[in-house]
């Protein structure tokens, strides 16, 4: 019996390699980790930026707590079974009015794994939607493997820092829109080709995304890199151990280390083939 999806939608992932939506936490929880990290930017001075943007749940303690929270961790056991790391966590902040976007991509170009059964889930702290830019996904595509990518020249208003975008011919009118309100998740497969459009709106479009997989998918890359057993059991050992719990995102150990699991993440992706990692800043 599935915890928290339906046996429709645990169908519905493996046919369509996405789920949305899923409520992971109410509006107001939503409202206050978005005051939380608002207030840390405002500290700062700047927007969460650079390396803090990789691998958040090393970082920054609201991180960890979204990345380990029980809600979110059944609608991820449900799909990949009750023994799951965590390998990466992002931040897709679009600024009120600007020209940010995702071009059409895979996550699991530069993941360098086997097999594919990894997934992203995506959690919404503001309204995501047609104006605001959600993500618009490819159903099905998921089963079609890694495609090969293309990239920009120079770096535009693309979030991706590398620009990749999947040599993938497909009809514009087959994509589909995951539309979130504050506080709901979607998931999608790691091979789902997906992409979004800026965001039209006088507010900032706020959602954390978290990279999930199961201990026996397996790293093909001489490089290894680093995650967190974030639930059951770990019999494999096929990731590095570096990973704990940050103390505080200004402990110089919780920095050292998660510094230390951002350069083992981008030299393994350079060795994916990622020819732009330096633009990750
Ligand atoms: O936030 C977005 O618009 C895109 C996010 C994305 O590509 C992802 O989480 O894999």
């Amino acid at each position: 019996m599935p915890k928290v999806l339906t046996e429709q939608q645990v169908e519905q992932y493996h046919r369509d390699g996405f789920v949305s939506p899923i409520r992971i936490m109410s509006e107001d929880d939503a409202n206050a980790l978005r005051r939380e990290i608002e207030a840390f930017e405002a500290s700062q001075g700047k927007p969460i930026h650079g390396t803090q943007k990789t691998k958040a749940f090393l970082r920054f303690p609201w991180a960890y707590d979204l990345v380990t929270m029980s809600t979110v961790l059944d609608a991820v056991e449900d799909v990949l079974g009750p023994d799951i790391l965590c390998y990466q966590h992002g931040l897709w902040f679009k600024e009120p009015e600007s020209g940010s976007y995702v071009s059409w991509h895979q996550d699991s170009t530069y993941y360098g794994m086997d097999p594919w059964e990894l997934l992203s889930a995506w959690v919404a702290l503001t309204p995501v939607n047609e104006v605001t830019g959600c993500i618009q996904v490819l159903p099905g595509t998921h089963k079609e493997g890694c495609f090969p990518v293309e990239y920009t020249e120079r770096k535009d208003e693309n979030l991706l820092a590398s620009g990749q975008r999947t040599t993938f011919d497909f009809d514009p009118t087959d994509a589909v829109s995951m539309h979130l309100e504050p506080g709901e998740m979607s998931m999608h497969h790691v091979c789902l080709v997906h992409s979004s459009k800026p965001n039209l709106s006088d507010d900032r479009r706020m959602g954390l995304s978290a990279g999930y997989l199961p201990p026996y998918v397996k790293q093909t890359t001489e490089l290894k890199a680093t995650a967190m057993l974030v639930r059951g059991k770990d019999e494999f050992g096929y990731y590095l151990p570096n990973e704990l719990p940050p103390v505080a995102h200004d402990d110089p150990e919780t920095i050292a280390r998660q510094e230390k699991s951002v350069e083992l993440y981008r030299a393994k992706s350079i060795e994916c083939g990622n020819q732009t990692a330096w633009r990750l800043g």
